[in-house]
């Protein structure tokens, strides 16, 4: 049976996603927890959309209920706290503007004490350049969810090979349908199924 939340999200049942959200944090969910079910829902709008049942204007209602209920889930994080442990830059890359998924990893690099740069969306090669140049970061984040965003991760990696920064910093991938195919495609040294796999990765490197 689908669990009433990622049902709730994937129906854009605004009140009620809010309500199921209340309830579990109350009950003391975990809120990555509470996170991986909206995902899963929204996972099937994006079914339903590719199925036409959904329009874009779907997947905007969709985003923006994620969005809101980001700004509650992420209220229940737990923060780390003394010296920052280095920095990240991180965005989503050029073509793409997809930046739900992003925010999350923004959200917990945060929690986890990293000071972190981020880009915002559709990003070019050069702004990721200029960052990792100007902040003297060891990791880079790059997200992308569109097939056509794999074409940029690529050209941001090699950006950073071409400004002889590459082997002093780490590429992490992470967004959507990636696999480690792709991964290898870009030349990444990781690909992260989640948030919390993006904050492992930057605890092993940094
Ligand atoms: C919401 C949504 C939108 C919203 C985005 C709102 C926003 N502010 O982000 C809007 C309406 C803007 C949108 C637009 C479009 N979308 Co859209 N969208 C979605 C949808 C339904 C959900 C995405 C989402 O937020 N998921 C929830 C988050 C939490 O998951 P996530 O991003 O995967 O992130 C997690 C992990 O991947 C990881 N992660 C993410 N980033 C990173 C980075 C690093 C470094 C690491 C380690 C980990 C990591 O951590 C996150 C938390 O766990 C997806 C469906 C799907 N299956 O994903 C389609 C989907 C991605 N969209 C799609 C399409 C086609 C489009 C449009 C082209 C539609 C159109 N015709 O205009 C445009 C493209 C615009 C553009 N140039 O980018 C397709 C892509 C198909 C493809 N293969 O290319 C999808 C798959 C839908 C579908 N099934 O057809 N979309």
């Amino acid at each position: 049976m689908t669990d009433q939340l990622v049902q709730a999200v994937s129906d854009l049942e605004e009140e009620t996603v809010f309500k199921l959200i209340e309830e579990r944090l109350a009950s003391g969910t975990d809120p990555l927890e509470i996170i991986g079910f909206c995902r899963d829902g929204m996972a099937d709008v994006g079914k339903r959309y590719e199925a036409s049942e959904y329009y874009v204007s779907d997947l905007i209602m969709a985003g923006e209920v994620f969005k809101q209920a980001m700004a509650v889930i992420g209220q229940n994080f737990e923060l780390e706290t003394g010296e920052k442990r280095g920095a990240v830059v991180i965005g989503t890359v050029k073509d793409d503007i997809h930046d739900i998924g992003k925010d999350i990893v923004v959200s917990l690099l945060k929690a986890g004490n990293y000071d972190v740069i981020d880009l915002g969306v559709n990003v070019p090669p050069e702004k990721f350049v200029d960052a990792v140049r100007d902040s003297g970061a060891k990791v880079v984040g790059l997200s992308g969810l569109l097939t056509i965003a794999y074409d940029s991760m690529k050209a941001t990696v090699d950006a950073l090979e071409t400004a002889g920064l590459r082997p002093d910093v780490k590429v992490m991938i992470g967004g959507g349908a990636l696999t480690e195919q792709v991964r290898q495609q870009v030349g990444a040294d990781a690909l992260g199924a989640d948030a919390q796999e993006a904050v492992v990765l930057c605890n092993k490197w940094i």
